[in-house]
Order: structure tokens, then sequence, then C-alpha cells
């Protein structure tokens, strides 16, 4: 989603800050700007076609400067057009980029209105330029402070005003910013990433923080206005742009990645042990009577299936929501409940915000799952468990999603063995079994060129079925989503014994109904399910496991998954279910990695 990018320097900051945007391109945006401040003022170059274009415009106008900011937008209010991109001008003395929304922005219009400002955009965003400017008496830092207690939403901003030059004034409340220390120079952005290559200390904002960067310090207030000691941590991790090497798409070497990705995040030890979810955990563990999973889209997905695993294996209670709806609702609190957040970013606006929420309501444990050490999500969380799928690019989750399954399990199985319900050689099983997932995941990965030869059929729908039971429900609404997600074919997904309450109606020769049928407890039930879709002239594409007995027929396709993996399967299956959608979106010719309307880390509500 949108970026922030903004330096104070004494050489030209233009190239640190394009290169910053370029960092943050992979996770969607619809236009682009930048904004450097010159002796008469800001001025600014703004895109709506990629970040190279900016970048010719920059150098084509010479736009130079030592103090400036840029942004990646994806749009939220008014479209994605030059006019609504940021950096958003206030009477061309002040510049500014804002992530979020903006909820009381009509209000503040008209207010501003009254008092002469002039609205040449259509976002939420231009209030705040506007504000700010309007409460502005020669500190920006003291503008910016009584501008913020105005607002209500959520934001990330970052500032710049023509009569103080070397100043970058920055703000967060619900949407993440950080500071990078320079040595003479100062940098601020909304993901440590961006900055990769001009520093390594970094300072993460808190909520409420206020922060102001000159060429020799930063200065942080919070949202009392006392100084706050904030603790600067090296992070060298982040590394150079990430190569698509042979592939055609991130997407498609994310999905390959997955063995590499589950090798690395496979505790090592061997043995379920609750120190692998952090110091204190065990105490954690000991004192819980249930667990509340909270997450949004693919990670929601995750998190259903644990819930299988949690209730089989661990004999837990388990319930699971959508952190978006969660939040909003009126829900019984239980302070012996651990709360478990999923998100691959840690940055997941609606996620932080349900985790928030259940703090206030006296949840005192609580455990995010997640795929960067340094966000937000782990650092408001008392246990974590890092994913190390590595850097995901790819708007639609592949490899998060199966690492985020090994977390999981790795969870139930400790839980199971905690509660005295997993035996030596249970655990022993399991753990072997976690370790043949990567080789497991290869010879399913091996299968590809028969699901490409599918995909030219799927092409040509507009509409497609998922199938699955049991555990490898939440499979068949993860394969529903990703081709929904890349292809723009609309898909369902349904609990195959929910087929006759309705979504029955729907099968025609048109629709193809995919079906997860692994050799489990429900194969026979399933195999029912699979007849009645039949009957009524549907096309089955099945993945089933090799001794399912499920054989090519008329309108009955089938793959043949290489061997059944128990209580693991679903970590399989779900791979054929990505490339399945990667292939028709390919064969579709959608931007598969960047498709329209979406961005990867969702960090506005
Ligand atoms: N509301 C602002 C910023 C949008 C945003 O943060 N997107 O991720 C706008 O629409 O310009």
């Amino acid at each position: 989603m949108c970026g922030i990018v903004g330096a104070v320097a004494q050489r030209n900051i233009v190239s640190v800050l394009i290169e910053g945007l370029r960092r943050l391109e992979y996770r969607g945006y619809d236009s682009c700007g930048v904004a450097v401040l010159g002796a008469r003022g800001p001025s600014r170059a703004r895109s709506v076609a990629r970040v190279a274009d900016l970048e010719g415009q920059v150098r084509d106008g010479h736009l130079e400067g030592v103090t400036g900011i840029a942004h990646t937008r994806w749009a939220t209010h008014g479209a994605p057009v030059t006019d609504n991109a940021h950096p958003i001008f206030s009477r061309d003395a002040l510049a500014l980029v804002h992530n979020g929304i903006i909820e009381n922005y009509e209000t503040l219009r008209e207010m501003l209105r009254g008092k002469g400002y002039e609205f040449v955009s259509q976002t939420d965003t231009e209030v705040i330029a506007h504000l700010i400017h309007s409460l502005y008496r020669g500190d920006l830092f003291a503008a910016v402070r009584e501008a913020i207690a105005q607002l209500h939403g959520a934001y990330a901003i970052a500032v710049l005003h023509k009569d103080q030059p070397h100043t970058v004034v920055g703000a967060r409340q619900g949407s993440p910013l950080v500071v990078g220390l320079g040595d003479g120079e100062n940098f601020l952005a909304s993901d440590a990433l961006a900055l990769a290559g001009s520093t390594e200390r970094f300072i993460f904002l808190e909520e409420g923080d206020v922060c102001e960067l000159s060429l020799d310090g930063v200065r942080i207030v919070d949202r009392q206005g006392e100084a706050a000691q904030r603790e600067v941590r090296q992070v060298a991790a982040y590394g150079g742009a990430v190569e698509l090497g042979p592939y055609r798409h991130f997407m498609q070497k994310e999905i390959f990645e997955q063995p590499r990705a589950i090798t690395d995040t496979i505790p090592q030890a061997d043995a379920f042990d609750a120190s692998i979810f952090g110091e204190g955990a065990g105490q954690v563990f000991a004192d819980i009577d249930s667990l509340l999973i909270l997450a949004c889209g693919t990670s929601y997905y995750s998190g259903l299936t644990a819930k299988y695993w949690l209730e089989s294996l661990a004999k837990i209670p388990t319930q699971v929501e959508i952190a978006s709806e969660y939040r909003y609702r009126e829900s019984v609190p239980n302070p012996k409940s651990l709360v478990v957040v999923i998100s691959q970013s840690g940055e997941t606006a609606d996620t932080l915000a349900a985790l928030k929420h259940a703090q206030e309501l006296g949840h005192k444990h609580t455990l995010a799952i997640c795929n960067v050490g340094t966000s937000a999500m782990v650092r408001q969380t008392e246990l974590s468990f890092l994913t190390h799928a590595g850097r995901e690019i790819g708007v639609a989750s592949t490899k998060a999603f199966t690492t985020q399954l090994v977390a999981l399990f790795t969870l139930a199985a400790t839980l199971a063995k905690l509660r005295g319900r997993l035996n030596d050689e249970q655990e022993a099983g399991y753990l072997k079994q976690l370790r043949h997932l990567p080789a497991a995941l290869n010879s399913v990965l091996a299968l590809e060129p028969q699901i490409i030869a599918w995909s030219e059929e799927f092409s040509r729908k507009e509409h497609a079925l998922f199938l699955g039971r049991g555990l490898h429900y939440p499979i068949a609404l993860e394969g529903a989503l990703k081709l929904k997600e890349i292809s723009y074919i609309h898909a369902e997904a349904y609990p195959a014994g929910e087929l006759k309450h309705g979504p029955l109606a729907l099968v025609t020769e048109a629709m193809p109904v995919v079906t997860v049928a692994p050799n489990d407890a429900l194969l026979e039930k399933l195999k029912s399910n699979m007849q009645e879709v039949r009957a009524r002239g549907g096309e089955l594409y099945v993945f089933a496991d090799t001794d399912t007995k499920i054989v090519n027929g008329e309108g009955l396709h089938v793959i043949r998954m290489p061997e059944h993996y128990g209580l693991l399967s679903p970590i399989l299956h779900v791979v054929p279910l990505q490339l399945l959608a990667y292939h028709t979106a390919c064969a579709r010719g959608t931007d598969v990695d960047k498709p329209r309307n979406l961005a990867k880390s969702v960090t506005v509500e």
C-alpha cells in the first residue's frame, strides 16, 4: 500500500527518495510523487504511472534538493489521478505525504474552506496539509502537534515547510513510520526496507509519536508531548532488491520457494517446546484455556485451518475471527484466552486494531505469527513466532501462507504436548513429517505441467466453485481467493456438504468445480458430493491423493497428489491451487504480481 520516504541531508536527496519508493513498489500503488524544498518553497513531480516514470520526470525537470519527501499512493479518497497524488501542497508553502484515512475530513474541509483554503484534490489528505498550514506560526513541529489533535482516523505523515529548510516533521497514529539515523543526515519511511542502503540504524515510532528530523538529530515526543526516548535498533538484513531469476513473475518464484521457506521456518529444536514462541511462553500456555485467532484474508484462512489442528490435537477450544469484524462488535472477552494475530507484514491495519481492541478488553496473553521481526505486531505482542518466508513481493500471498501453517501446526503440537495429548512417538512422528515437508512439496511442484494444461480451460471461464471438507475446507477457500485475486474469475468455496443447501443451483456444464480430495476420513462423503455435481453436468477438477481411487472419466479430471500427508496435508494441497490460479491468470494476461485494485500490506482500514 502507500509508502512514505523522507530525508534531510547535505547532498541532493532525490535519488535516495526515488530508490526508497522503488523498494516499496511491490506493495502496490496507483500513483507516486516526490517534493523537495527549494529557496522559493517546495517543488514536486507526480505520476500516475510507475516510479520509473517519476524518475524520468525528476531527471528531465532537474528536480534537486537536500530536504524532501516522497510517496506511493493507493487511493482511498479520490481517483488515482495526478491532482490527487501526493505530495499535497498547501498554498505553495507546505508539502505533505500521508498514509491512512482521515475520518473527519469533511468537517475539517468545511472549517478550512471557511478560512479561505481552496481544495484542489478529492483526497482526505488535503485537509491535513491546509490544517497544518493554518496553524503554522514559525514552528512546523508545534503546528503538526496542534493539527493532529484535531484528526480522527489513521495516519502516518511527513511534512516540510518553505520557511524551515533542513526540517521534515513526521507523525503516526495507526499507520507505521520509522526514523532512519545517518551521519549528518536523517530519514523517515513507512518501512525500514525503503531506507536499506542509506542506513541500518532505525527508531520505530510508537502510536501518537511526533518527530522532527534535522541534519544533526531527531527530536521525538509522545502523545502527551513529553520527550520520548526510543530504542535505536540495528537492522541490517534487508539486502538489495529481490531478483526475479528464471521466473516470469514473483508469484511463481514465491510458489517455488516454498520448500526453502518451510525449511527455514520449521523449528530447529528436536521437540515441540514452548520456548519456540518466546520467553515466558511455557507460563502463558499453562495459563490459557482457549484461543482467539484474529486475521484477515489469506492469514484468516491459515487461522481457520489451525482451528482444526488445535481442537483435534490439543483439544483446546479455538475461535477464529476476521479482524475487521471483531474490532467493531461487542464480544465476550476471556482473559484466559490466548489472542493469536496472524499477518505477513505485521502491519495489517485491521489486525493491529483488533489486537489493540482485544488488549483493551483485558486479554493479556497475545502471540503474533508474522514474517517481519521488526513489525508493529511483533513489538505489540507478548509472544511471537517468526515465519522465515523471506520477502514476499507478489500481492497474492503464497509462501507466507504455507509458512504460517507450519507455525500454527507447531503451536497446536506444542499445546497438545503441554496438555498431555502427545506422546513421544507421536511427537517424533510429527517432527519427522515436518522435516520431510520440503521434499514432499517438491513432488507437488513437479505437477506444474499438468496444472498448466487445466489452466487453459479455466482461463475461458467466468466462474468456478471450490469444494473441500474438514481440514481442507479452508484450503478450498484459499484456492478460490487466489483465483479471484489474480485472474479476476469469480470463484466461491464451499464445504462440500453444503452444496445441496444452495450452490448446487449454480452447477451447469459451464461451471468448473475444483475439488480438494485427500484420502482422509471424509473421502467417501466427498465422493458422494462429487456425484451430485456430475449428475448436474458440472465438470470436476479433482486434486486427489494417490490412494483415493478417483480416476479420470467423463467430466472428471484428476491430478494425483504424490502422497497422503495426514494432518499436514493442507500444506501440500494448497500448492496446486496456487499454481492453478497463477497459470490461469497468465493465460488471461493479467498483471499477476500487482492485481488491479489490490495492494500488498494493507495498512489502511
Ligand atoms: N487517504 C489517502 C491516502 C491513502 C492511503 O493511505 N492508501 O494506502 C488518499 O486517498 O490519498
